[in-house]
């Protein structure tokens, strides 16, 4: 076991002495390891390295996530649940802190290992779609009257008339010299700029109301326990201000793609119409109550939204040089930038059916 991770983990307030600290994987931005205590053979905690150059406010970040935990908490005790399993819970340093900030300057952060839970890579069955709607609805619901402000962790992480400036900045600069050899892929962002901002501008206005949303909603972050009933929401990094709509359109982005996100044979790639409506309906049986018609009517729209966001921030990675997103070979975020158009035309091309539904 490396000794500099060993030195990290003993920072933290743990109960028992460390046996092992191992990766985990995953995630394209975190380093993630799951820590196993001396007389256990399954993982207590998780222990992660926060991307600081992502999240360049970790402890604003830490505090975000502490109290909106706090928040969910008190929640489900009141609702008879178990405070411990229906929410993520933060292990502080043995100062106290929510972060431990390293000699080389990394940060680190723990919360508790939820026993006995799975997680999904892929929607295969509208069982699933339906359940992991109605556990990121649960999380907006849970969280319909926090009133505390928040940390933005990602300036403008949803908001698209951001990106734009990102991305007018990004192809200016044109950084890995490969813009030129991009026209058709550039393309596809320029076409429909003015309507993804009309949909912005709603949420500038105030049309669509800003509540505190996860923004990270794919299914793998959904935490099921081993009766398929969702136990919580996990990744709360991004947890912030944003219109409900964005964690709808982020889920949507991920369940209903027949194909991988970074899938190369795009005949594989579409919107799965049932799934989209499973989702729609498990999400709306948590949050009916507190949408306005003005919500409900751009649900079908948040999808399209998001998913155009995520070819722009994919295709904007790539024109940067991959600078952002992990890579595991050299045309990676061209790869993704075309799998998600092919899921956006799908979108697209089905959209009349998903305003019925
Ligand atoms: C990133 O790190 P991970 O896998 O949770 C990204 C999301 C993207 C996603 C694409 C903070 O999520 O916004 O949708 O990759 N998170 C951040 O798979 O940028
Ligand atoms: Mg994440």
């Amino acid at each position: 076991m490396d000794p500099k991770i060993m030195k990290i983990a003993e920072q933290f307030a743990l109960e028992g002495e460390i046996a092992s600290v191992n990766s985990l994987g995953a995630g394209f931005i975190n380093d993630t390891l799951t820590i196993t205590m001396k007389g256990s053979d399954r993982p207590a905690y998780i222990l992660q390295r926060k991307n600081h150059n992502v999240f360049p406010d970790v402890p604003g970040m830490m505090d975000n996530i502490w109290r909106v935990t706090k928040h969910i908490k008190a929640k489900v005790e009141a609702a008879g649940g178990d405070p411990m399993r229906e929410t993520l819970t933060v292990v502080p340093t043995k100062d106290g802190a929510l972060y431990y900030k390293a000699d080389d300057g990394t940060y680190w952060a723990v919360c508790v290992f939820i026993k006995d839970s799975v997680t999904y890579d892929h929607a295969d069955s509208t069982a699933l779609a339906y359940k992991g709607g109605e556990g990121c609805g649960r999380f907006q619901a849970q969280l319909a009257d926090f009133k505390e402000p928040l940390a933005e962790t990602i300036k403008g992480f949803h908001n698209i008339r951001i990106r734009f400036d990102q991305w007018d900045e990004a192809v200016k600069n044109d950084a890995a010299g490969r813009v030129a050899s991009l026209s058709e892929e550039i393309g596809w962002i320029e076409s429909r700029r003015e309507k993804m901002l009309d949909f912005w501008k709603m949420v500038e206005t105030g049309e669509l109301p800003l509540r505190v949303t996860h923004n990270d909603t794919k299914l793998s972050n959904v935490l099921f326990d081993k009766e398929g009933e969702v136990l919580c929401m996990i990744d709360l990094d991004t947890c912030m201000l944003s219109t409900a709509l964005n964690d709808v359109g982020d889920a949507l982005r991920s369940y209903t793609n027949t194909g991988a996100e970074d899938e190369k044979d795009l005949g594989k790639v579409s919107m799965d119409l049932d799934i989209y409506k499973a989702y729609i309906q498990g999400y709306l049986s948590q949050m009916r109550p507190y949408l306005t018609a003005k919500e409900i009517e751009m649900l079908p729209f948040s999808g399209l939204y998001i998913t155009y966001e995520q070819v722009l921030r994919f295709l904007m990675d790539y024109i940067n040089g991959d600078t952002y997103y992990k890579t595991a070979y050299a045309d990676h975020n061209l790869v993704r930038t075309h799998a998600q158009y092919k899921l956006l035309t799908s979108m697209e091309e089905q959209f009349a059916q998903m305003q019925e539904i």
